[in-house]
């Protein structure tokens, strides 16, 4: 760690440790949200937001996109990274620049350096969606941290642990919020709660989250 925390172990103000290897950096990301969101609207323009369906058959609620040298993809055939998006047969678009450079920072604010994504999920929630408890086991190499970034409707995430029935903790995650996720934290089953109704004057109806992976 940089100097996140204090003698006491007292993480810095702004930044909460869920976990070993898991830290919240809250707001981290408002300054560069335009930016961001401008770099959602672009990659959504070339790789349209779609409903997956899971291997067992159910399409699931939150809508998703990639960017990136490679993107997560499910069907009926099972959960994998893909180089090309199977709706054009197309690579993804490029990691936006602003994407990078806020990978970069957060991972170093956690004591990552070098940590350099090669794909990102893009996930929309509208009201009534959610994503139920699972792992992010479709990485090559579970040494590398991810990085992940909340804009718009506030949501509530959950945080278990590397079992799926060990408890949960509830966790806000607000517009603007980073986590970074490594280490023991690595592994952890999460999910996000049905988002609630409301309007939020960057996005509107809706939530993003960008998950910055090194998938290959
Ligand atoms: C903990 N996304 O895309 S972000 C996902 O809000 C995903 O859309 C959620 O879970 C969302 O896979 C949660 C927080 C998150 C992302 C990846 C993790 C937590 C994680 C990977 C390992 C451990
Ligand atoms: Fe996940």
């Amino acid at each position: 760690m940089q100097d996140l925390f204090d003698l006491s172990g007292e993480a810095q103000a702004g930044t909460e440790s869920l976990a070993e290897g898991a830290l919240v950096l809250h707001g981290f990301a408002v300054k560069q949200a335009t930016a961001l969101l401008a770099a959602i609207a672009e990659v959504g323009a070339v790789a349209p937001f779609r409903r997956m369906v899971t291997p067992g058959g159910y399409e699931m609620s939150v809508a998703m996109t990639n960017c990136g040298t490679a993107g997560w993809v499910t069907d009926r055939k099972g959960y994998r990274y893909a180089r090309l998006d199977p709706e054009s047969g197309k690579p993804w678009p490029a990691l936006p620049p602003p994407l990078l450079a806020l990978a970069d920072a957060a991972a170093v604010m956690a004591g990552y350096v070098g940590f350099v994504p090669d794909a990102c999920l893009v996930n929309r929630y509208e009201p009534g969606a959610r994503l139920s408890l699972h792992q992010d086991r479709d990485e090559a190499d579970y040494r590398h941290p991810i990085v992940s970034v909340s804009l718009g409707l506030p949501a509530t995430f959950q945080f278990g642990g590397l079992k799926r029935s060990d408890p949960v903790k509830k966790v806000p995650l607000r517009h603007g919020d980073v986590v970074v996720w490594g280490g023991p934290s690595r592994l952890v089953h999460h999910g996000v709660l049905t988002l609630k109704d409301g309007e939020h004057p960057a996005t509107g109806r809706c939530r993003f989250n960008l998950t910055m992976r090194k998938a290959l």
